[in-house]
C-alpha cells in the first residue's frame, strides 16, 4: 500500500466505505495519522470495524472540527445534485475535502526514488468510454514489455492499495470523472483523454461540468504528454488549448477515423489499420483487423490511445504490435468466449445501453443477437440505424417483448430467458455468424448484476458440444 504522507499525527475523515474507503483508511494509518471512518449503511460500518477501525459520525461539527482533512468516496456527491451533508458541513467549516486520487500523487514520491536511473511514473487514463479496456490494454503492453506494471482506479482497486512502485515502475490509472472532479492533486506523467459523450451528468450538473471534471487532469503543469482523442469538439478543444501549435508533439492526437497527418505527433486507426505519425511523416503501422481481443472501431480507438501512451514512455511499435495481438480482452467487453464449427460467441453483458450495443453491432458482420433485459427509458429504438449486420435477434427478460415491437422487420423470437436464446441461436448460427450477447438492457430483472449475466452466458457456451 502507499501510505498517505502529510497527516501524521493528524485525524482525517474517511467518508465511504467501499473499496476506495477501506484502502484510504489503511493507508492513513500506514502514514501515522488516525482515520476517522463513516458510512452511511450499518453493514459497511461494521465491515470496518471487523478490521479494527472506529466508526464516528461524520455528520456531526463536534467531530468535523477535529479533523485535518476529510477524504470522501468517489460514489458520494460532494457537489451535485447536493453535497453529502457531511460533505456540505465540512466545507461550510473550511475543512479541506479530497479524495483518494489526491492523497495519492502527494504521497507516491520517496526521497529513495533519487537513487534510481528510472523513477516511476504514472499513467492516467479518462473519457467517457474504452477507459478500462484502454487501461488494461496499456498494462498489458506494458507487462509483456517487461515493465512492472500496476493497474488501479476506477478499474477496481482503490489507489491507495497498490505496492509502492519500484524502479522503472509504472502505475496504470483509469480515472473516473468523479474522481478527477475532486483531487486536489492530480500530476500523472502521461494522461489519456479518450472520448466524451453525455455521461454522469446529474453530478456534474450538465455537461459542461463534466468535461471541465476531466479536463481538471490535463490543467498547467500537469502531464508532461497528452494523449487526446479528437473525434469530438472538446477533444480538439482540449488538444488545441494544451498544444503550443499544431507541431507541439507534448499532445499525441488520436482519432478512429480521421487521418491526422499535420500535427507533431499523432495516432489513427482506419479501415481497420493504425497508423502513427509524427511531424509530417508516417514512423509505425500496424494491422489491427483480425485482433481478438479488440473487435469494431470503437476497440481500435482503444488500440490508438493505448499505442501512444506506451510510445510516449519510449516503447518499439513492433513490441506493442506483438502486445495487442496477444490482449484477450476485459470479460463481458467484446470478450471472445469459443468458436465451435466457425461460428464465435461473444460475450458484451457489459453493453446495458444502446450506445455501448451499437457499437458492438457495428463491430461484427454476420450477428445472431441476444438482447434484452430490463431496458431503458426508449427502449431500442436508437439502434434502429445499427441492425443491417443483424441475421435474427433473440430476445429475453422483462422487456423482450417491447423490444420486438421496435425490431420491426428484423427476424426475431422471444426467448424469454437466456438458456433458451443460446440454444436457440446456437442451433440456428451459419458459419462465420458471431452469436452476440450485447443486451442494450441491465440486468437486474434476472440477474444480481451485468458480471453475472455475463458468467451465466459464458457457461452455457461452454456446455455447447464441440463442432
Ligand atoms: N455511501 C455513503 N453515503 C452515500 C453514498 C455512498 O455512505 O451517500 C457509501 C456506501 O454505503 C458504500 C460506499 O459509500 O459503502 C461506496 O463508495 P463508492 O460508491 O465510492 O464505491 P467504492 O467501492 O469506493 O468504489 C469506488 C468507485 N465507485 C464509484 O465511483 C461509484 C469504483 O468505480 C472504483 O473501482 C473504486 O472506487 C476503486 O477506485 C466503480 C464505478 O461504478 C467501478 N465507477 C463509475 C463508472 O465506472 O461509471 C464512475
Amino acid at each position: 500500500m502507499i501510505a498517505v504522507q502529510g497527516f501524521d499525527g493528524q485525524r482525517v475523515g474517511v467518508l465511504g466505505l467501499g473499496r476506495s474507503g477501506l484502502a484510504t483508511a489503511r493507508a492513513l494509518t500506514a502514514g501515522g495519522a488516525t482515520p476517522v471512518v463513516w458510512d452511511d449503511s450499518p453493514e459497511a460500518r461494521a465491515k470496518a470495524e471487523a478490521e479494527g477501525l472506529v466508526p464516528e459520525d461524520l455528520r456531526l461539527d463536534k467531530v468535523l472540527g477535529t479533523l485535518a482533512c476529510l477524504v470522501t468516496s468517489p460514489g458520494i456527491p460532494h457537489l451535485y445534485p447536493r453535497p453529502h451533508p457531511a460533505i456540505g458541513r465540512a466545507m461550510a467549516l473550511g475543512i479541506p475535502v479530497d479524495n483518494d486520487i489526491g492523497l495519492f500523487f502527494r504521497s507516491l514520491g520517496q526521497a529513495d526514488w533519487a537513487a534510481f536511473d528510472t523513477p516511476p511514473k504514472v499513467i492516467a487514463i479518462t473519457g467517457s468510454n474504452g477507459k478500462s479496456t484502454t487501461t488494461a490494454l496499456i498494462a498489458h503492453i506494458l507487462a509483456e514489455a517487461g515493465r512492472e506494471v500496476q493497474m488501479a482506479g476506477n478499474i477496481g482497486r482503490g489507489v491507495l492499495d497498490i505496492d509502492p512502485p519500484g524502479e522503472g515502475g509504472i502505475v496504470v490509472l483509469e480515472l473516473s470523472s468523479y474522481q478527477t472532479d475532486l483531487a486536489r492533486a492530480l500530476t500523472p506523467d502521461v494522461a489519456v483523454f479518450t472520448n466524451l459523450t453525455p455521461d454522469h451528468l446529474d453530478r456534474h450538473a450538465g455537461m459542461g461540468g463534466y468535461f471541465a471534471a476531466k479536463r481538471r487532469l490535463f490543467a498547467e503543469g500537469g502531464p508532461d504528454r497528452a494523449v487526446i482523442g479528437v473525434d469530438e469538439a472538446e477533444g480538439v478543444f482540449l488538444a488545441g488549448q494544451l498544444a503550443q501549435g499544431p507541431m507541439d508533439d507534448r499532445v499525441i492526437r488520436i482519432s478512429s477515423g480521421q487521418k491526422l497527418e499535420s500535427f507533431g505527433w499523432s495516432v489513427f486507426a482506419r479501415k481497420g489499420f493504425l497508423a502513427e505519425w509524427r511531424k509530417g511523416r508516417q514512423v509505425a503501422a500496424c494491422d489491427l483487423r483480425g485482433l481478438v481481443g479488440l473487435p469494431g472501431a470503437h476497440n481500435h480507438q482503444n488500440a490508438a490511445a493505448a499505442w501512444a501512451a506506451t510510445r510516449a514512455l519510449g516503447l518499439a511499435p513492433r513490441d506493442i504490435e506483438a502486445a495487442l495481438a496477444s490482449f484477450q480482452g476485459l470479460p463481458h467487453r467484446s470478450q471472445l468466449v469459443r468458436e465451435i464449427g466457425g461460428v464465435r460467441f461473444v460475450n458484451d453483458s457489459k453493453a446495458t445501453n444502446t450506445d455501448s450495443a451499437a457499437q458492438a453491432l457495428r463491430a461484427f458482420p454476420r450477428i445472431r443477437w441476444i438482447a434484452g433485459g430490463l431496458g431503458k427509458d426508449g427502449g431500442i429504438a436508437a439502434l434502429a440505424p445499427d441492425l443491417g449486420n443483424v441475421v435474427k435477434a433473440y430476445l429475453i427478460g422483462h422487456s423482450a417483448r417491447d423490444f420486438a415491437t421496435q425490431l420491426g422487420a428484423t427476424p426475431q423470437e422471444v426467448c424469454d430467458t437466456l438458456d433458451r436464446a443460446v440454444a436457440r441461436a446456437a442451433a440456428e448460427a451459419q458459419p462465420g455468424d458471431v452469436v452476440l450477447l450485447a443486451p442494450a438492457a441491465a440486468s437486474f430483472d434476472q440477474y444480481p448484476n451485468f458480471e453475472k449475466r455475463g458468467e451465466h452466458f459464458m457457461a452455457l457456451v461452454e456446455a455447447l458440444p464441440a463442432g
